[in-house]
């Protein structure tokens, strides 16, 4: 069994989809292996997202997920990382395969509703941000 992150943000907390997205996964075949909510400090911001230091969306994106509470769940099944990359769709939800998570919740390519982790260093790196 393969474990990754998938962390629902603030857009999707503040408009009550936690319960409708924990639905979906479990409907996907995920099974839930913990849940913890909480709110990033800048400064943890700034380091969860650090492949995105420089980039012209980084201050606006640390400023929205440091914004509001976030969910952080560990996930697990056969093929986790691919499986949940899937059911989360293109990172803009208007190009975003109906049915997946940011098709559904999605606002806008910066509040897209959820962030999966999209490799097997980087699930193990976001996952200890929630749990350790
Ligand atoms: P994804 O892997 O689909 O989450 O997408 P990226 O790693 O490319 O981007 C991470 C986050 O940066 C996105 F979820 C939202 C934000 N972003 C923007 O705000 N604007 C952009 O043009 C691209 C990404």
């Amino acid at each position: 069994m393969e474990r990754s992150l998938l962390m629902i943000k603030p857009d999707a907390v503040s408009k009550g989809a936690v319960g409708r997205i924990i639905s979906m996964l479990e409907e996907n075949g995920f099974r839930i292996l913990a849940i913890k909510s909480k709110r990033f400090s800048t400064e943890e911001a700034e380091r969860f997202y650090e492949m995105h230091r420089g980039k012209p969306f980084f201050r606006s994106l640390v400023d929205y997920i440091t914004g509001g509470m976030v969910v952080g769940i560990m996930v697990g099944r056969d093929d986790a990382i691919r499986l949940l990359r899937d059911l989360v769709g293109a990172t803009d939800p208007k190009e975003a395969r109906p049915g997946t998570i940011r098709a559904v919740f999605g606002e806008s390519i910066e509040r897209n509703a959820v962030h999966a982790s999209d490799s097997p260093e980087n699930a193990e790196r976001e996952l200890s941000f929630f749990f350790r």
